[in-house]
């Protein structure tokens, strides 16, 4: 397995076919906060979370959906849009609230990330709960060329993205040994991901708490429980992966 990481959807290259050199696979990470929400979403028992880079993409999906049946769910510059079901917080997904439900959500980083590989055969969402069993997943599938994407901030390296990517890929390595199977890092970036993940492992709420948007987050008003449920290592099996186009699935 050779994984690339790259730490916004503007730095994702053009999504060749896989006969022609593009990725099997594609991870989209975006610790703070939007793929833990989309974990914890269908971890309660969401139908499925169908993703939007463009809000009024998203209201002409929903508006045909289902009334009761569906959620919408968006954020921006950290706030929820006025008028949504939901913002952006893991917290918020209760079993009651999103049990059944589609969620149809538009954020404003993770979401583009999704759009930017959603041609790739199989897409997965990270985060900090759920980063061993999406590298599980990855080496059950066998997957060749991975690309990890984070979402950084409006075009802008993420600190906490770039951590969960050490921790998908620190986990990867450590379950490719039994299956004899190598994992190597294709780029730089994959490689400063796993330093940064070496450096805050033990400690990942409080690299997240200071990180530039984790500050943002701070400033926005108290979010000491998104914080603690964004940094729980392993706490989640939950895989989503894109089902049909935009389209995530619990698996
Ligand atoms: O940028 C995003 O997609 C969001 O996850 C940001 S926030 O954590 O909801 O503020």
């Amino acid at each position: 397995m050779n994984i690339s990481y790259f730490h916004t959807s503007e730095a994702v290259p053009a999504v060749l076919p896989t006969a022609e050199g593009g990725p099997d696979a594609a991870v989209v990470i975006d610790v703070l906060r939007a793929t833990t929400t989309i974990a914890w979403s269908l971890e309660n028992g969401a139908e499925a979370i169908q993703a939007f880079a463009d809000l009024a993409e998203l209201e002409t999906a929903a508006a045909a959906w289902p009334a009761e049946q569906r959620l919408r769910a968006g954020e921006r510059g950290g706030q929820r849009v006025e008028g949504y079901d939901l913002g952006n917080s893991p917290l918020a997904v209760t079993p009651e609230l999103v049990g059944g439900k589609r969620i149809f959500m538009s954020t404003t980083n993770g979401t583009r990330s999704l759009a930017a590989v959603r041609e790739v055969p199989l897409l997965l969402t990270a985060c900090l709960p759920n980063r061993t069993a999406v590298a599980r997943r990855l080496i059950e599938r066998d997957a060749q060329q991975v690309w990890i994407v984070g979402s950084g901030w409006e075009g802008d390296y993420s600190l906490e993205d770039s951590l969960g990517a050490g921790a998908v890929a620190s986990a990867a390595i450590e379950l490719a040994v039994a299956p004899h199977r190598g994992v190597t890092c294709a780029n730089d970036e994959m490689l400063a991901a796993l330093a940064l993940w070496q450096q805050w492992r033990h400690d990942t709420e409080t690299c997240l708490r200071a990180a530039s948007h984790g500050q943002r987050l701070i400033r926005l008003g108290n979010h000491d429980s998104d914080f603690a449920c964004c940094a729980a290592v392993d706490s989640l099996q939950i895989v989503p992966i894109q089902a049909e186009a935009g389209v995530l699935r619990a698996s």
